[in-house]
């Protein structure tokens, strides 16, 4: 009876250590599971920096799996590039893809192929050209047409610029800072005049004086308000009344913006059709990645590149030097 009971009470101390043995393994063995499964997206070793070096440290192993390429991914989505242009260059990228090539050279193709070739101003020269900016508030909108101005007064050509942001406070003192350093002409009128009504003086101006391009400035203004996107909507018809149809509609567009960069580009492409997008303040950290979906979505291309305060901070976009910067070292 005595030894029974001892039995029974070790059995019971067995089942007891038994069962708390597999409840503290088995957590650890089911997620070691999931790792070989390749549930996770593999992590480039930290040490590189830029994406082109993560992208080596990543493919480092040899012949990559689906925890490497969905590291890829994860990295492109982290360079702002954004989910859904991440998942298209992945696929792309691992459809080409042969032991021993370099991933980083075929992400730089696949880059290119999305930024297209290089998009200069198509702007006429036997008559006037018309060039109307839009964008948020802040984005650099008038630093931008300053810089242009100078640019395309350096190129010979007679610039006239138009102060179509009657709302700001010394909207209009700032604009005339940037024509007195350009050597441009400025169509103002008070704070608070209908910037409709700007424009169309600024045509019949420049047109009367033989002026060989118009820059017209717009006021910042949120993409969701929509009496301020139809206030623009008339700016733009106005202008086509006056003699004046956009050749080009810029889009300002700040590099540190991130996603967001996408809900503007699709309400002001809608509002006034934008032909270009201008990207600002890449001299920051910002890559920049938003204008590939940007331009994957909505097919509009970069056109200028702004790379700081100064009045020669304006470079004409180039795809490759662009993806070059995005895969970084
Ligand atoms: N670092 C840097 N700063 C820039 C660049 N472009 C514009 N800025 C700065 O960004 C700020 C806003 O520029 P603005 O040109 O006034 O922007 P905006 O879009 O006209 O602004 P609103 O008219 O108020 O909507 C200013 O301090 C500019 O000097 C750029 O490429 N690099
Ligand atoms: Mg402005």
């Amino acid at each position: 009876m005595g030894v029974d009971i001892v039995v029974l009470v070790l059995g019971v101390v067995l089942v007891i250590a038994v069962a708390a043995y597999a409840i503290r393994v088995r957590p650890r063995r089911a997620a070691g599971v999931e790792e070989a499964g390749r549930e996770e997206p593999a992590r480039a070793r930290p040490g590189p920096e830029g994406l082109g070096a993560r992208v080596r440290a990543l493919f480092a192993g040899g012949a990559p799996g689906d925890a490497e390429w969905a590291g890829l991914e994860e990295l492109l989505v982290r360079a702002d590039v954004g989910p859904a242009t991440a998942t298209r260059i992945v696929k792309e990228v691992r459809e080409r893809f042969a032991p021993g090539d370099d991933p980083r050279a075929l992400i730089a193709e696949e880059l290119v192929a999305i930024l297209g070739r290089d998009h200069g101003l198509e702007l006429p020269s036997d008559r006037l050209a018309v060039i109307l900016v839009v964008g948020v508030n802040g984005s650099g909108k008038t630093t931008t047409i300053g810089k242009l101005a100078a640019r395309l007064a350096a190129e010979g050509r007679t610039v006239s610029l138009a102060g179509g942001d009657t709302f700001r406070a010394a909207a209009s003192e700032q604009l005339e800072v940037w024509a007195a350093r350009a050597g441009a002409h400025l169509v103002a009128q008070e704070r608070g005049a209908d910037p409709a009504a700007v424009a169309f003086d600024a045509v019949t101006s420049a047109i009367a004086r033989g002026v060989d391009v118009l820059i017209v400035d717009t006021a910042g203004r949120l993409h969701t308000r929509t009496p301020l996107m139809d206030e623009l909507r008339k700016v733009r018809r106005v202008l086509e009344k006056a003699g004046g149809r956009p050749d080009e509609v810029l889009l300002v567009l700040d590099a540190t913006t991130g996603q967001n960069g996408i809900a503007q580009a699709a309400a002001f492409a809608e509002a006034v059709e934008v032909t270009g997008v201008a990207l600002t303040k890449l001299d920051g950290t910002a890559k920049g990645g938003i204008v590939l979906a940007v331009r994957e979505r909505l097919g509009v291309p970069v056109k200028l590149i702004g790379t700081g305060e100064g009045i020669g901070d304006l470079e004409t976009f180039d795809p490759h030097a662009f993806a070059e910067r995005i895969l970084g070292g």
